[in-house]
């Protein structure tokens, strides 16, 4: 086999499901072996930042390797705010990009798409994956892949593979994957008879889970776990939409001052806050009411158990949700908390009076959790603005969002990659600000029978800015007409102003499949979601 396949077969091996990406000269024998050994689907969108968000949705809402090839330069380079971001959330995301051949450098002229010097990608990329690896030599190749995809597994984080131009059809032999290295058993088991102590002797403990859970397919492990330890569960900001499918799914987010006083007194007033899989970022403690005294937490996240003054390091959370598991089976544990009742939060909102009404943020939770108790369960993919903040009001449902680096654009080509590698037909929530950018991504839909529905929240404004700074006319974006530009992109747009009219498109929509279905729902200046409307205040509270 040449080396493209022997990458290929390895992606594929380490569970990869498809390929998302954009072409170039440096890229193209790549891209012509893609194609034509059909190892992994190719997906080609129409900007790199897309190609990101797409494999970086499918590597969350599967839990394995999203992949993006791109060519050198000009296209890698316009993907890395996107693998940042998935960096920061700990996305598992594999990056390969074309480049520069042998000898290319020789000639004595700069390269096009050289920025400073031929390595300045490789340099670049550094700061933002957790594994790189050049493939200029055909022999070493097969260990660098399989390096450098156990790096991605292991740490759920971008990687970075280079194929030089001329490296693509060079003979290659196959890559044999890495076995996860053993699991320290003592230390393991040290750790749990701490946490449980912990837990046993707590009056008041509480379980928060987040994102980590998820990147490592422990999901069911965790409901288990949770549903035998008997003490109350909450998710982060970031977690919100977690153990979604459970019999007894969380309370909801935990969202400091902007969200419900029951979970965050729970949280906040905890004796014991088991932080399991959560990344410690602003949008998940920021605006706590209370500060949370890491100290009389246990923190999971990132290969270590941190109790108090002391850490257990390379603790893979698969093992520790096992090992934590297998010990309560074995011997439940005498908690105090037996019998106590745990606050009930406020239930969703739902129950939309479809009236001529103009339509609020808060609408627009209402409308679809009618719909889901209709229609089912549709996954979401949400981008940055007051969007994300409605969704925290959205039932118990999965949700791929960039809930702490917090980059616009993400939630059109995120839908993509969810339905292009899941199958299911996204729900993706966008504001206008966030629609420009990536938006135009769904004229690919057509081509592979995506038929996400979107929902553009239209303020005509980057509102959310404008509520931390109303003074400033540059938030206002004029009123662009998206939903008439929805046919010209092989989809059908239509425009809500009123209640009624957005729980009439929305039926509509569902109903329709095959083609995307774009609502436009036009919501008046100045209206905001009753929880972004708490989140500034606490943001101001917090900075007067
Ligand atoms: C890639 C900064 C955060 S929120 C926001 C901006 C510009 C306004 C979003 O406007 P939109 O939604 O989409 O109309 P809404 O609800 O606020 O009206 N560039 C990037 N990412 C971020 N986060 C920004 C700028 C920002």
């Amino acid at each position: 086999m040449n080396l493209a396949e022997s990458l290929l077969f390895a992606l594929k091996d380490h569970g990869a499901r498809q390929i998302f990406g954009i072409p170039g000269d440096f890229v193209l024998p790549f891209f012509k072996v893609i194609e034509e050994s059909s190892i992994l689907p190719l997906y080609t969108l129409s900007h790199e930042p897309a190609v990101g968000f797409a494999a970086d949705a499918a590597a969350r809402i599967s839990g394995v390797p999203g992949v993006a090839a791109v060519t050198y330069g000009a296209g890698a380079l316009n993907m890395v705010n996107a693998v940042a971001g998935a960096y920061a959330e700990k996305s598992p995301m594999v990056v390969i990009s074309g480049g520069p051949g042998r000898g290319e450098s020789g000639s004595g002229w700069l390269l096009h798409h050289q920025a400073k010097r031929l390595d300045s990608q490789l340099h670049i990329y550094r700061e933002i994956t957790c594994d790189q690896a050049r493939l200029d030599d055909a022999v070493r190749a097969p260990a660098e892949i399989a390096r450098v995809l156990a790096s991605c597994l292991r740490e759920t984080r971008p990687v970075y593979i280079e194929v030089p131009r001329d490296m693509s059809m060079k003979l290659c032999a196959p890559v044999v994957p890495i076995a996860p290295e053993p699991v320290d058993e003592d230390a393991l088991a040290a750790c749990v008879t701490e946490i449980l102590a912990r837990l046993t002797a707590a009056r008041r403990p509480v379980l928060m889970v987040g994102v980590e859970v998820r990147r490592f397919g422990q999901e069911e492990a965790l409901a288990e776990l949770a549903s035998r330890l008997g003490i109350p569960v909450v998710t982060s900001f970031m977690g919100c939409g977690l153990l979604a499918e459970s019999a007894t799914p969380p309370m909801g987010p935990y969202l400091g001052m902007a969200g419900s006083p029951e979970i965050t007194g729970l949280v906040e007033n905890a004796d014991t806050l088991f932080l399991l899989g959560v990344i410690l970022s602003d949008t998940n403690f920021g605006v706590s009411q209370r500060q949370i005294d890491l100290r009389h937490t246990i923190h999971a996240n990132d290969r270590q158990v941190t109790l108090g003054f002391h850490t257990y390091s390379d603790i893979p959370l698969a093992a520790l949700i096992a090992a934590l598991l297998a010990r309560i089976i074995a011997q439940p544990p005498p908690l105090q908390t037996g019998g106590r009742r745990f606050p009930k939060p406020p239930p969703c909102p739902a129950g939309l009076v479809a009236d001529d009404h103009t339509i609020a943020p808060d609408d627009i939770a209402r409308a679809i959790n009618d719909l889901m108790v209709r229609h089912g369960r549709m996954p979401l993919a949400v981008d940055v603005g007051d969007c994300l903040f409605t969704s925290m009001d959205i039932d118990h449902t999965h949700r791929v969002a960039p809930g702490y680096y917090a980059t616009m654009g993400f939630g059109v080509p995120a839908g993509l990659g969810l339905q292009a590698t899941s199958g299911r037909r996204a729900l993706i929530l966008v504001g206008d600000g966030a629609f420009q950018m990536t938006g135009w991504e769904l004229g690919n839909c057509p081509r592979y029978g995506w038929d996400p529905i979107v929902v553009v929240f239209n303020n005509a404004a980057w509102g959310m800015l404008q509520s931390f700074q109303p003074e400033s006319a540059f938030n206002h974006l004029g009123e662009w007409n998206f939903s008439s530009m929805a046919a010209g992109m092989g989809g059908d747009g239509v425009r809500a102003r009123t209640r009624a009219e957005l729980a009439d498109a929305l039926a509509r929509a569902v109903a329709t499949r095959g083609r995307f279905q774009l609502i436009e729902a036009m919501i008046p200046p100045g209206e905001l979601s009753a929880t972004l409307k708490r989140y500034v205040a606490a943001v101001r509270r917090m900075s007067a």
